[in-house]
Parts: structure tokens; C-alpha cells; sequence
């Protein structure tokens, strides 16, 4: 098949997914198209199967905002003529699946161009649920040839959200590569990290407000009060890394925090951590918990969205209520305190994140699906 795929390309885990799902199309033979503002971070080899097509943008003194979405439909049914694309498939419906619906539009009657929105949470939760944005986001899901969403909870989220019946959205969850993120044995940045063998908690995240980083650099001041002598590795970088430094300064904690900012070895951090943070307002899947499990390590997140889905509340990590660093920290504590359980857990959250979310599972599902729309 040839494939068009479009993401975010700098920011958030859709366009991680994305990324991810294109490499492992063109790894099965299909050729696939990206078409974004700039190449997406984690797409770091291009070839004759991974293509990359950039949206240009006209500047003119009248648009006080340049108009993306016109440039994006404008570039996507360019590349559907050019390259001969079968399909496109758009990650986070604002505004990728409206600029898709106007390139297939655009099209007719010569030349037919389904499209395939995923949704992947805040397109859904805070930016499609939105007043300003609410009802083309609708728009753009209703008149999408297929639908998929990342967890059972983005599912439902969207059917109450803008009253669509069960049949509009169909799961495909999120998926790990077994293979590429697995634990490696990598002492010099463990030494780097905790350099007396402490135990070392880790958050990855794109540091925004939802992801509530502040909440990490609590749960190690709590932890350490227990008796824990634990440290700390912040990943990622964001609007919320600046309050989190401050707090970890307040706290009397910042010598045990290490903000490494963004990093293009995640596998790396996560083979050296003990325990996953990952305390999110809203999470409709969490693709950073599953990354962890596959890497062995254990999950302390709070119960919300997609999440207890990914991770069950004591076999493969530990679940609290939003905002409840207490809880959190007692059950890091624990986990840190036990080094036999802890690594009991971290082998049943690789099986289960294998057993359940592995590319050889899910990327199927993906092509079953194209092959349904495209037959519809
Ligand atoms: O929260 C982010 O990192 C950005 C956001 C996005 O859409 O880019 O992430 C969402 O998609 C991820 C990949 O499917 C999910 O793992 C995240 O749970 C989801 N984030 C939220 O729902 C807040």
C-alpha cells in the first residue's frame, strides 16, 4: 500500500505513534508518505519506504495567522496524486482529519481518498470537547471513512463526548516494540544518575500541566522523609520544568534531581530506573507507562483515562487518585524498599505490556483495518 501519514511532528505522544506506526508499515513492505510541518522527531532515517513530504507555507501580510490547515489539505492531496496514495491516515483529529476531509473532497470525482483519523486524548478531552473547537471536531470524526482511538476510554470519551454510537470508533491500542525497548545494562549512566547505587525513580514526559511533573519532585521529597535515599531523573522538557525546579529547590530536594531535558534514547533511562512516575491529570492511554513496563520497570501513575487499562494496580505497577502524592509515595517507597518484588513486578509488566501491546499484535490490527476501509 502506499500510505499517507500525517502527526504533529515536534510534540506529544501522537506523533511518537504515528512515527512509530510508519516505520513499522514500511518494515512490512508498504510505503509510506509523512506529510507534516517538519520531519517528526523520531523519524531519523528516511528511505524509499519512509518518505517524507513537508507542508509549505505561503506568508502574505493579510493572514495575521498563517492558515496550516489549508496548507496541509493543500499538500496532502498534492502527494495523494503524486505518489498514488491509497489511503491517509491522520494522528489527533485537530485539525489534521478537516485538512484530510478537504484533500479527499477536493479529489472527486477523480480519484478516491479514504481517510483514517486516531485519536489519541487531548484532540478529544480538551481540545475537540471545547466549545471553539467542538463541533468540527465532530465534523471531522463523522465524516472520517474510519475511526480508531488508543484505549477503551478514548472510545467512550468520545461517544459521550459528541454522541456518536459504538460502531463510529474502534480500538487499536498503542503499541511497544519488544526488541528495541528492552532493558539494557548501561552502568556508566546508572553511575551517572544514582552515583552510590541508589534507587532511582524516573518521569518522562513532555512537561506540560496535564502531566504534572511538580508531583514527582513531591513524591521524592516523601520518599526520602521515609528513609528512602532516592533520586530522581526528570526527561523531557516543557512549560512545567521551570515549577519543578523551584519546587525541588523549595523542598531541599534538588541535589537528588537529575532534568536531563529531552532525550532521544528514552529506552536508555528507562532501563536504568527503578520505577516509572507518571502521576497525569488526564492520561488516555499513556504511552510512557507502557514503554516503562516493556523496559521492567514498574509503574507508579494515578488511576485516570486510559491508564488502568495499561497498567494493573498491583501485578504490574501501583495506581492512586489524582494528586495523591501521599499514596504515591508510600508505594514507591515500598517498590524501592523491596528489590525482590519490585523486579517481580517489573518482569510481569514486560509480559504483560508484550502479551498485550506488542507491534507484532497491534500492527495487524492497523492493515485489517486499512483493508476494511478501503473494501467499505
Ligand atoms: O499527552 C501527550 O503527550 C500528548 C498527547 C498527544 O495526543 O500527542 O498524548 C496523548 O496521546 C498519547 C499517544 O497515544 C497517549 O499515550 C497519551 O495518554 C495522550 N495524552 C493524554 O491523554 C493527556
Amino acid at each position: 500500500m502506499n500510505i499517507g501519514i500525517t502527526v504533529y511532528p515536534t510534540y506529544g505522544g501522537s506523533g511518537i505513534v504515528g512515527s512509530e506506526l510508519g516505520k513499522e508499515l514500511a518494515a512490512r513492505g508498504h510505503t509510506v508518505h509523512f506529510i507534516s510541518s517538519a520531519l517528526p522527531t523520531r523519524l531519523t532515517q528516511l528511505s524509499e519506504r519512509v518518505r517524507f513530504h513537508e507542508v509549505e507555507m505561503m506568508s502574505y501580510p493579510l493572514f495575521e495567522h498563517q492558515p496550516y490547515t489549508l496548507a496541509l489539505a493543500t499538500k496532502m492531496a498534492t502527494v495523494a496524486e503524486n505518489e498514488n496514495l491509497d489511503l491517509l491516515h491522520v494522528h489527533y483529529a485537530i485539525p489534521h482529519s478537516i485538512s484530510a476531509i478537504l484533500a479527499r473532497e477536493s479529489l472527486k470525482p477523480n480519484r478516491r481518498l479514504p481517510v483514517i483519523t486516531t485519536l489519541h486524548g487531548t484532540d478529544i478531552t480538551l481540545v475537540g470537547s471545547d466549545r471553539s473547537y467542538l463541533p468540527v471536531t465532530r465534523y471531522g470524526i463523522a465524516q472520517s471513512d474510519g475511526v480508531t482511538a488508543i484505549s477503551h476510554y478514548l472510545k467512550r470519551a468520545t461517544e459521550e463526548t459528541f454522541g456518536f454510537d459504538e460502531s463510529r470508533v474502534v480500538v487499536i491500542p498503542n503499541f511497544v516494540c519488544g526488541t528495541e525497548y528492552r532493558r539494557r545494562e548501561l552502568p556508566d549512566l546508572r553511575a551517572q544518575l544514582a552515583p552510590a547505587n541508589e534507587p532511582l525513580l524516573a518521569h518522562v514526559s513532555n512537561f506540560r500541566p496535564v502531566k504534572r511533573p511538580v508531583d514527582c519532585v513531591e513524591i521524592l521529597a516523601r520518599v526520602r522523609k521515609q528513609g528512602v535515599n532516592a533520586r530522581l531523573v526528570m526527561v523531557g522538557d516543557g512549560s512545567e520544568r521551570g515549577r519543578a525546579e523551584h519546587r525541588a529547590r523549595c523542598l531541599g530536594v534538588e541535589e537528588y534531581c537529575s532534568f536531563v531535558g529531552k532525550q532521544p534514547e528514552i529506552v536508555n533511562y528507562l532501563s536504568v530506573a527503578d520505577v516509572l512516575l507518571l502521576p497525569s491529570e488526564q492520561e488516555s492511554f499513556g504511552l510512557a507507562a507502557l514503554e516503562a513496563m516493556a523496559c521492567e520497570v514498574p509503574v507508579v501513575a494515578s488511576r485516570v483515562g486510559g491508564v488502568p487499562e495499561v497498567v494493573t494496580d498491583g501485578e504490574t505497577g501501583r495506581l492512586a487518585a489524582v494528586g495523591d502524592v501521599d499514596k504515591m509515595a508510600d508505594d514507591a517507597a515500598r517498590l524501592l524498599a523491596d528489590e525482590e518484588a519490585r523486579r517481580a513486578m517489573g518482569r510481569r509488566a514486560r509480559e504483560s505490556a508484550l502479551a498485550r501491546y506488542s507491534t507484532d499484535l497491534v500492527i495487524p490490527q492497523y492493515l485489517k483495518f486499512y483493508e476494511q476501509v478501503l473494501a467499505a
